[in-house]
Formats: structure tokens, C-alpha cells, sequence
């Protein structure tokens, strides 16, 4: 049985009360330092077994964001020594740098993705990402006179949120739903995207949906730029096909009983292939797709 901190943030991060590939990365680390600091046990062999618990429980809340993975895996690898004490401070201090860097990470990003938009741009962007509301709030406090196309991102309606953050930050922004999005890519100059997981091969794994407003973005010559902190970037899948893409309730569509007999799917991301992307905003820097493999190496 995890312990009820793990247990409730596992719960918290399955539910999408916290959400979005950089928050539940930021979570786990810090819900396995939090368990560790609490930890009462002197035998350090129990303590690493219940630490690979936890863990595992909180790996298994989401499938497709490798952000996750990436996160729980840097916190482990400060796990060293023989005593409950040694193995603690590792974790706390693994977790702390993770975190730490995470948000060092959102912030250059969201500086360089500012950079990209320029004085009168029009922008789209899908679902709810901190690291493009952040930069599309940092372009307009520079005074540049921007616009905003927040898809609604059914079935969730994430683009609610980010419509929300942007309108209280005094950004200019339009709510459209999914469907409308060829409709208004006349109107756009560039495309805004959050990633939940990228493969070597330069694909973006991100919310469903995303893979059609490449397509449209790319039929109407418009930039579709991908912001997203190097821990979003797969060092396992080489193909998308080996990302398991999140498939959840089909009672977030519509409730089942209005219905009857007709079958409901609800994968919750799609695959955007890199011929469509025209740049990946990192840490790092602005790189190409194909620069993607070069990048997985230095993290
Ligand atoms: P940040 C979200 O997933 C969206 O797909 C979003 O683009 C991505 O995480 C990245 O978000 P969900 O948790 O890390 O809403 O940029 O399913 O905040």
C-alpha cells in the first residue's frame, strides 16, 4: 500500500486536478520528497522498496507525458547510500534541483517563444500550456499589440483555462472551438503549442487535436513553434508508435446514457510529425526537428 501523501497525489494527477505535462512532473518530484522527509523507518532496504513504490504509483496516474517518467527518474537517481539518512537528503536534494531547473526552464522558454511573436501578431494555441501562456503574457508586457485564438480543446476544455489566464493578464484573446480552427488559421501568424512528450525522430506528442492544427498551419503557411523544457523529450521511444497515447472515460465526451448503443473513444493526444513543426523552443535553444536526437544526448 503506497503511503497517503503518494496515494493522494497519484490521485490528484489521475483525476487532472493537476495537470499539464510540466505540473505533474513538478508534483511527483515533489510528492517523493515530501515522503521521504516523513519517513519515520530506520531500515533503509524497507525505505528503498517503499520509495520504488511510490514511485511506481505515481507513474502509472498518466500514461503519455514522459515528463513523468523524467521526473520521478531524476529524483531516483539521487537515491545513494546505505542509511535512511544518506537516501533521504539524496532524494530532497535530486527533487529540489529538479524543480528548480523545471521552473528556470518555463521561464527561458516562455523569454524565447516572447521573442518569436512580434508587434500586431495574431496567435493560436491548443488546450492549456504554462510555458505558452507564460510567453504570449511576456510578449504583450512588452508591449506588443497581440491576439490570441484559444481553442476550446474539448473534451476537457483546457483552452478555457488558458483563455481565462490570458483575459486577467489583459491579453486580447478569443475563444474558438476545435472545429473552427481552419476557419480562423487565416487570421493567424503563428502557432503556440505546449508538448507532453517529444521522440527522437522529431515527432510532438501533445494534446489531441494538435496534429490537425499543424496540418491546417501548415496548408496556410503559418509557423507552428513547440515550446517545451528538454525534460518533455523522450530518451526511449524512437517511434511514436512506442508512446502509449492516454485513452480516458468516454463519460468526459458525454454521459454514456444519452447514448445507448453507440460506441464512444477518448484518446487524449495525437502525434504531430515533424514535417509540420517548424521549431522546438527549448532550455537549449530554438532547434529544428531534426535536431531533436542531438538534444535527447545532452540531457
Ligand atoms: P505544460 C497538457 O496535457 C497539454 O497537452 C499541454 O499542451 C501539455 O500538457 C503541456 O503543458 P493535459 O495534462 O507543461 O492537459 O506546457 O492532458 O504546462
Amino acid at each position: 500500500m503506497p503511503p497517503k501523501i503518494v496515494e493522494e497525489t497519484a490521485n490528484l494527477i489521475s483525476t487532472m486536478e493537476i495537470r499539464g505535462a510540466g505540473k505533474i512532473g513538478r508534483a511527483a518530484a515533489q510528492t517523493l520528497k515530501d515522503f521521504a522527509i516523513g519517513y519515520r523507518d530506520a531500515d533503509h532496504i524497507k525505505f528503498l522498496k517503499e520509495l520504488n513504490t511510490a514511485k511506481e504509483t505515481l507513474l502509472n496516474t498518466r500514461p503519455t507525458a514522459v515528463s513523468l517518467a523524467n521526473a520521478l527518474n531524476a529524483v531516483m537517481s539521487g537515491v545513494k547510500g546505505n542509511s535512511v539518512d544518506e537516501i533521504r537528503n539524496g532524494v530532497v536534494n535530486a527533487a529540489d534541483k529538479f524543480i528548480v531547473q523545471s521552473k528556470k526552464a518555463v521561464e527561458k522558454i516562455a523569454k524565447m517563444a516572447a521573442a518569436k511573436i512580434k508587434d500586431g501578431d495574431s496567435i493560436m494555441t491548443h488546450c492549456n500550456s504554462t510555458v505558452v501562456v507564460k510567453g504570449i503574457i511576456n510578449a504583450h508586457e512588452q508591449d506588443k499589440r497581440i491576439h490570441v485564438f484559444a481553442t476550446e480543446t474539448r473534451p476537457w476544455q483546457q483552452g478555457f483555462i488558458t483563455a481565462r489566464a490570458l483575459a486577467d493578464a489583459g491579453v486580447d484573446v478569443t475563444l474558438i472551438v476545435d472545429s473552427a480552427a481552419r476557419t480562423f488559421m487565416t487570421e493567424t501568424d503563428l502557432v503556440l503549442v505546449g508538448a507532453d512528450t517529444i521522440i527522437s525522430n522529431g515527432t510532438v506528442i501533445n494534446k489531441i487535436g494538435t496534429s490537425q492544427i499543424a496540418l491546417i498551419a501548415h496548408e496556410n503557411n503559418v509557423p507552428v513553434f513547440v515550446c517545451a523544457e528538454s525534460y518533455k523529450f523522450s530518451k526511449t521511444a524512437r517511434t511514436d508508435d512506442q508512446v502509449t497515447i492516454e485513452e480516458r472515460d468516454t463519460s468526459e465526451i458525454v454521459e454514456p446514457s444519452k447514448l445507448k448503443g453507440v460506441k464512444l473513444r477518448n484518446p487524449v493526444f495525437d502525434s504531430t510529425p515533424p514535417k509540420y513543426i517548424k521549431a522546438i523552443i527549448t532550455e537549449y535553444g530554438i532547434i529544428s526537428p531534426s535536431e531533436v536526437r542531438e538534444v535527447i544526448t545532452k540531457i
